[in-house]
């Protein structure tokens, strides 16, 4: 890809990512506050893409993290927070990226997200029972990279993910919700984690998301009619690697449409041009590259979404 490593601007997104853990009293932390534990997923993954996490105080992270979690098992998105499945993945996904999941109780952070699970295999995202396909990836992918699948009927689980397929090839939260590009990400990768992808209508779903390109911009929206966003970057852009479809896009489009939304000034990544920047799209934004191959950049899981080096260690032992 005629891409130069110069053009992503590594120094000023690390201090960025930094300046909104720091200043506590800013809009962006103010409105993250609840959802903080997502916030250190997606800066903290940032950070180990760029290759920079050892900036980062490694046990003051983990002790806040280990202070969110509840007594039912499940972790909060802040101290003193109700728990949700949302956060539980998150959490488990910032101790692996330390290489720490061994601080964990692990029998019962398992027993909390089995208890998630439904008659019909869908997956609940706390105890208010919400359920979303969201929640069913979560619940698989988290369970994965606990080594503890096998505490599920995976069976269900994959049974009614597939009850959520479109005649467009796509997913939605629910039987008969409309196909999102997310939700896409969400059934697809737990599929593949359950080694289930032949469930899957490859060429029909590859075209649906291939459709999601736009034509001008080269940004992805998450479905049709919609703008371009940087996040769907990373929705779409997984889905199409783990189905093999990924040669359908233009992959250097793409990534001009990401580096074209960084604030070349003070750091970070906006969902389109011109927007004001923050974590989240920061997040997928320098993800997305990482799936183009972009110079410079760690490689990222498309089913796991932590960085390869980390899923080498807890599936092989080793870097
Ligand atoms: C580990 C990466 C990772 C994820 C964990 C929470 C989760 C699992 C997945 C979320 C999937 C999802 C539904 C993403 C979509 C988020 C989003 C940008 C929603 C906006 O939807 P609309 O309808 O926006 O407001 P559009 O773009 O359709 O106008
Ligand atoms: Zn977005």
């Amino acid at each position: 890809m005629e891409l130069l490593s110069g053009e992503l601007e590594v120094e000023k997104h690390v201090k960025y990512i930094l300046s909104v853990e720091k200043n506590k009293d800013s809009f962006e932390s103010v409105t993250m506050e609840h959802l903080r534990m997502n916030g250190a997923y997606w800066g903290l993954t940032t950070l180990d893409l760029l290759d920079k996490l050892e900036i980062v105080d490694q046990d003051e992270v983990i002790s806040w993290v280990m202070q969110c979690q509840h007594e039912s098992g499940g972790f909060a998105g802040n101290i003193d927070h109700d728990p949700h499945i949302l956060y539980t993945l998150s959490a488990v996904q910032v101790l692996a990226l330390f290489n720490k999941l061994d601080v964990l109780d692990i029998d019962r952070l398992s027993d909390y997200i089995c208890g998630l699970q439904n008659e019909d295999g869908s997956f609940s995202g706390d105890i208010w029972g919400e359920v979303d396909t969201r929640f069913s990836y979560i619940a698989i992918c988290c369970l994965s990279l606990l080594h503890r699948l096998d505490k599920i009927n995976t069976e269900k689980a994959v049974e009614y993910i597939v009850s959520c397929q479109n005649l467009d090839g796509g997913f939605g939260c629910t039987p008969g919700g409309e196909s999102h590009a997310g939700q896409i990400f969400c059934c697809v990768g737990a599929l593949a984690i359950t080694g289930s992808l032949y469930h899957i209508d490859k060429d029909l779903l590859g075209w649906w998301l291939c459709e999601r390109q736009l034509v001008q911009s080269g940004g992805m929206n998450g479905r049709p009619e919609k703008l371009p966003d940087v996040c769907y970057s990373w929705w779409v852009l997984s889905s199409l690697i783990l189905i093999d479809r990924v040669h359908w896009i233009d992959k250097a489009k793409l990534a001009r449409f990401i580096l074209g939304c960084q604030d070349k000034e003070n750091g970070g990544i906006s969902d389109r041009p011109d927007d004001a920047v923050d974590v989240f799209h920061t997040y997928f934004g320098v993800a997305g590259l990482s799936l183009l191959e972009y110079p410079g950049l760690k490689a990222i899981d498309p089913a796991y979404a932590l960085p390869v080096d980390v899923i080498n260690k807890i599936f092989f032992g080793r870097k």
